[in-house]
């Protein structure tokens, strides 16, 4: 497979980050953010995935040798237990804001920066290709504008064999593309049928940063090593921009709340930050109201009942 274009921390200007996610759909910047930092974060997760009996026992959770009898993903039960317990870590919501990495996303999309809320957790078995995330465009769940941006952060060094996310390099190009979802948990485009110029991929290390554009198909490759991938991923756009409001509340039956996430965090700096932010919402606040009584399905208004009370 063709090596990723990339970019050094050190010699990034807005010109240039936007030259490359123009040409190629994404950006790989080396080296932007502390290793420090990021295994800190990758301290506090192995530990939870240990307790939970994912990693082998008697090595440091850190290593993340997996239990391969405990492999699971979404949606099985016993993986959504043990990831709520990611998600509500204070920390794993503070390294999107990390300022190296706003500092970035404000060169590519503008001062006014709105780092989404809800960063996703990727806590993934090796050797277990039904839970491998296959092509698809981040714009197919996320709506609103386009114009958003998905940062890949790897918690460790991910060599290509640990099933790092790779790219279809000008797929962006294409406009939106057709999904598949009909027996499916995660809709997909079919293999074979994604639009784009050639995949893209290779190691991508600790304190390396991926970008891409909300229409780049993107993939992970498969997991054949002998540990857990470990990584988050977070989306940024201008605040401006349009904005679906299901991206910053719990729309589904989970029963996850942000109370109750925020409930045991230190500090009050990141809680509620993107309620005091002018944002622009479609649909607007007046017609999830509406929504909330005239949806067609009971369970449709519901969803905006629910994600009417998280946003007001
Ligand atoms: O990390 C993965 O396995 C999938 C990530 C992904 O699809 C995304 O960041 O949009």
């Amino acid at each position: 497979m063709k090596p990723f274009s990339e970019l050094q921390a050190q010699h990034l200007t807005a010109d240039v980050l936007h030259h490359e996610i123009g040409s190629r759909g994404y950006v790989l910047i080396r080296n932007l953010l502390p290793r420090t930092e990021l295994n800190k974060l990758l301290g506090e997760v192995s530990q939870i995935l240990s307790r939970s009996g994912w990693l082998t026992s008697g090595r440091d959770p850190i290593e993340r040798i997996a239990n391969a009898k405990a492999a699971c993903g979404d949606p099985d039960p016993a993986f959504k237990s043990t990831y709520r317990e990611v998600f509500n870590l204070e920390s794993f919501h503070a390294l999107p804001h990390h300022p190296q990495l706003k500092a970035v996303m404000k060169l590519i999309v503008g001062d006014r920066v709105l780092v989404h809320p809800k960063p996703i957790g990727r806590l993934i078995f090796p050797n277990s290709e039904r839970l491998r995330v296959h092509a698809h465009q981040d714009y197919r769940f996320m709506n609103g504008d386009p114009e958003c941006f998905t940062v890949w952060i790897p918690l460790h060094d991910c060599p290509g064999e640990m099933g790092p996310l790779q790219i279809l390099e000008g797929s962006h190009h294409f406009g939106f593309q057709a999904h598949i979802d009909e027996n499916l948990h995660v809709p997909e485009i079919p293999a074979g049928a994604e639009m784009g110029d050639e995949w893209v991929g290779g190691d991508i290390n600790a304190g390396d940063v991926l970008i891409f554009h909300s229409l780049t198909v993107h993939a992970a490759a498969p997991n054949f090593s002998d540990r857990m991938r470990i990584s988050l991923d977070c989306r940024f756009q201008d605040c401006a921009r349009v904005v679906n409001p299901a991206n910053l509340a719990f729309a589904g039956e989970s029963g996850k709340s942000w109370e109750e996430i925020y409930k045991t965090w230190t500090s009050p700096n990141l809680k509620y930050y993107w309620k005091s932010l002018p944002l622009n919402f479609q649909p607007s606040r007046a017609e999830i109201e509406t929504l909330s009584h005239t949806a067609a399905s009971p369970s449709m208004r519901s969803r905006y009942s629910r994600i009417l009370a998280q946003i007001a």
